[in-house]
């Protein structure tokens, strides 16, 4: 017989899309693995800060790692820090990045015991009679996931705290990635459904009828498509009558992190008051050491200015520095198609470059027009 437990509030963390061992394939092989170190570091923080805020149950919403057969120091730091939170439960499911496969990590069952990885691609319940819960979840077993898992299905209510862990691609009819309609998580009506999968972590967000669920995002951030500060969601589910109430939290995590900014240089003509601009943006925004920054240039310049292509970060304390120059020059085109001099040659010749190519070659041949026409008039083509 079930013994009625007492409820208590218990705290669970969201999180998902940690990707330990990513390639990195766009970054330098020395700052590659520099960035896989400090993924794993990050890591081992969201585990101190688990043990730290006493939290009961860890959701794992799948991409843990970055590959079916992950590296044996992540395998051993993954072991040795999910033993060291003896008392916490933690749920994995696998995503499409670390499906549940044979001879993968999850199938050879080195993981501590108080790890529990769902292994179907059938929504599987867990009770967890500690915490008066029921976790519910689903794998990957390929890079693919074509089914409906929540589809028809709902949450037990018997009094007990549900919640759903998974990878899905919520809201995307037909995707390869396990279909999760909204309506079908406010059909399931559990109290708190953990998601991950999309990079970008979304607002916890009522799906109907009190169903909360979001995306916490990728822990790191790994490219400029991936912008902000990572990290993960804290949950604390409240005693509530008959029911639960939840409370959310995000905790940020990650220790780097790429930001995009748009700089307008229309009216600026020197180097040196972009600089300006750009050291004014990274003390507003508080970006840092821990900022992969791109700066994307908009707006009409002269067109005998030559816009940085480059420079160097380090020098305005940031870890890298990417600079993008979708400026237009404010040439006259009038005037250069008749101009016989070196000029106007360098025109006509970019000319067919310069109206019918690709957007790309169109912005090639823009900066080349652009280059040229600064090197004719004496002006420094160099970098910021
Ligand atoms: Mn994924």
């Amino acid at each position: 017989m079930v013994e009625n437990r007492e409820k208590r509030p218990i705290r669970i963390l969201h999180t998902g899309d940690i990707h330990l061992d990513s390639p990195f394939s766009r970054l330098r092989p020395e700052k590659s693995e520099a960035r896989r170190r400090e993924m794993r570091a990050t890591f081992s923080r969201m585990m101190a800060l688990i043990r730290e805020r006493e939290v009961d149950i860890v959701l794992i919403a799948g991409d843990l790692f970055d590959s079916e057969f992950v590296t044996s120091v992540t395998a051993a730091l993954l072991a040795k820090e999910m033993e060291a939170c003896g008392s916490c439960r933690f749920f994995i499911s696998p995503g499409n990045h670390d499906p549940y496969v044979g001879g993968g990590l999850y199938a050879l069952g080195r993981l501590p015991k108080n790890v529990t990885v769902f292994s179907s691609e059938e929504l599987t319940a867990v009770p967890v009679p500690a915490c008066n819960t029921n976790v519910y979840g689903w794998a990957f077993t390929s890079a693919r996931y074509e089914g409906m898992p929540l589809s028809g299905k709902r949450a037990k209510k018997d009094g007990s705290l549900t919640l759903v862990c998974g990878h899905a691609d919520i809201g995307v009819p037909l995707t390869k990635y396990a279909d999760v309609p909204i309506s079908d998580i406010a059909a399931f009506g559990a109290h708190y459904a953990a998601f991950a999968h999309r990079h970008i972590p979304t607002p916890v967000t009522d799906a109907g009828n009190g169903a909360l669920y979001a995306y916490c995002g990728c822990m790191e951030g790994r490219s400029f498509d991936e912008p902000g500060i990572g990290g993960a969601y804290l949950v604390t589910a409240i005693p509530d009558g008959e029911d639960w109430r939840i409370e959310t939290e995000r905790a940020p995590l990650a220790q780097s992190r790429y930001e995009v900014l748009s700089l307008d240089l229309t009216g600026v003509d020197t180097a040196a008051e972009i600089a300006r601009r750009i050291r004014a943006a990274v003390e507003e925004n508080g970006y840092g050491e821990d900022t992969f920054l791109r700066v994307i240039f908009t707006g009409a310049t002269p067109p005998d200015f030559a816009v940085p292509a480059a420079a160097d970060g380090s020098a305005l304390g940031l870890y890298e520095l990417e600079l993008v120059d979708h400026t237009t020059p404010t040439f006259d085109a009038a005037f250069l198609e008749k101009d016989m001099t070196v000029r106007g040659e360098l025109y006509r010749s970019l000319l067919p470059r310069l109206t019918e190519g690709s957007p790309e070659e169109r912005a090639a041949a823009a900066r080349a027009l652009r280059m040229g026409l600064a090197a004719l008039a004496g002006n420094d083509v160099t970098t910021l």
